[in-house]
């Protein structure tokens, strides 16, 4: 069932009935979803979700950064501030729930409460985060990262988009980055996030609802590798300087090494651009990502200690190796009392539910260091994300709105 945009009548009951509209910002061919930071897609998409907020009664505003918040305030301490969602940007061709469920169930869960029961005694803060993803620029946890301090907005000047628009510019034609509107005035006195799991745990162990204890560490570098163009017919092997081989002694050696270290640790190559990138002229430069994780810094560091290895080895053979780091988050353990009484409510509700390890980064690991936080998982089938098979089914999303439903009504009511 597909809503068209001006049918829908924005008073959503279901978290999955208002994924699929929310999916048709940024509808890719092959059915998935692509919203980066700032596009014309996230533009539409915030102010329609904007909308959805103000018919569902909440007060309404926009962060220095575009993120949105949806408040209903709180009748007996309303600065005490319980702030809930996740992110609207996505990957390229991602899938339709990833951050954007996060976002519906607190929209459904706060305006269930507030329909049943009125205002909440402590203020209750929707907030669809600006940015988590880092697919449009070198830089993750935009939204999150601003609110939490993590970021100031000098650092918008210098980080371009593949195009060479600076995040700044992107942010200004948006219509963000006057210098005007803070996000909260004191710190939250929580923060909750729902997600889908991205994994296959949940749906391996029969469980409804993942409660996360902690959130893998998360380092991104650029690899540039400088060798020397040539022809493909007459260069003798020995007298190559090739960086497309340096880069795939690079691919095996990661492997391998993050393999023989640790089997909770993963490393990602997962973009690579070449030049000249012609079949009969060897590669005299190659760009990659390297994406590594893993719950204990300890490991982090070892295989760091290693790429620092590779990268003198490669220097002798008279290329040049340069490793640019721009994204390293810590491992973050989650509240234990907000764990707790999530598990309760997952008692309670009798949702089947599975303490875990969250291989994922997420807005949550921001918040958590900054104050009590809590990540809940639903099942993604067969652990698929990042795809446009991304599939949750509409009750295990339900499930997901009634639990949240029951903390935010014990946090805030
Ligand atoms: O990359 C991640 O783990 C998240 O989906 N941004
Ligand atoms: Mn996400
Ligand atoms: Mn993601």
């Amino acid at each position: 069932m597909t809503i068209s945009l001006q049918e829908a009548d924005y008073e959503f009951k279901t978290a999955d009935e208002m994924l699929e509209w929310l999916a048709e910002f940024g509808k890719t061919a092959e059915g998935g979803v692509t919203r980066l930071l700032y596009s014309k897609e996230w533009i539409k998409a915030q102010h329609a979700l904007k909308k959805v907020m103000l018919l569902k009664g909440f007060d309404v505003r926009f962060d220095e950064v575009g993120n949105l918040f949806g408040r209903y305030k709180g009748t007996e301490k309303p600065d005490s501030v319980i702030l809930t969602g996740s992110h609207i940007d996505t990957v390229k061709d991602g899938g339709k729930f990833d951050g954007a469920y996060g976002i519906a169930a607190s929209l459904l869960a706060a305006h269930r409460l507030f329909k049943k029961y009125g205002p909440p005694k402590r203020t209750i803060d929707v907030v669809s985060l600006a940015e988590e993803e880092g697919s449009r620029f070198p830089l993750t946890f935009w939204g999150s990262g601003w609110i939490t301090g993590r970021y100031s907005l000098d650092e918008a000047e210098h980080i371009k988009d593949e195009t060479g628009i600076s995040l700044k510019e992107a942010m200004n034609v948006a219509g963000f980055g006057a210098g005007t509107n803070k996000s909260l005035s004191k710190k939250p006195e929580a923060f909750v996030e729902i997600h889908v799991e991205q994994g296959i745990l949940l749906e391996k162990k029969k469980k409804s609802i993942g409660i996360v204890s902690h959130i893998v560490g998360q380092r991104r570098y650029m690899v540039q590798i400088k060798g020397e163009s040539n022809h493909a017919g007459t260069t003798p092997m020995l007298m190559r300087k090739d960086a497309m081989r340096l880069l795939a002694e690079f691919i095996v050696f990661v492997s391998s090494k993050t393999e023989a270290l640790d089997q909770s640790l993963v490393a990602t190559i997962g973009k690579v651009a070449v030049k000249p990138n012609m079949p009969n002229v060897i590669a005299g430069e190659v760009e990659c990502s390297l994406d590594i994780r893993h719950h204990k810094t300890s490991v982090l560091n070892k295989l760091e200690k290693e790429l620092k290895k590779f990268q003198q080895q490669a220097q002798k053979q008279g290329l040049a190796f340069q490793m640019h780091q721009w994204l390293n988050i810590e491992p973050v353990g989650l509240d234990k009392q907000l764990v707790q009484l999530a598990c309760e409510q997952a008692e309670k509700q009798k949702f089947l539910y599975e303490p875990l390890v969250s291989g994922a980064g997420h807005d949550a690991q921001v918040f958590g260091e900054y104050c009590p936080t809590m990540l809940l998982f639903v099942p993604s089938q067969n652990g698929i994300s990042h795809s446009p098979d991304e599939w949750t089914k509409p009750e295990d999303l339900e499930k997901g709105v009634k639990m949240l439903t029951e903390l935010l009504y014990q946090l805030a009511y």
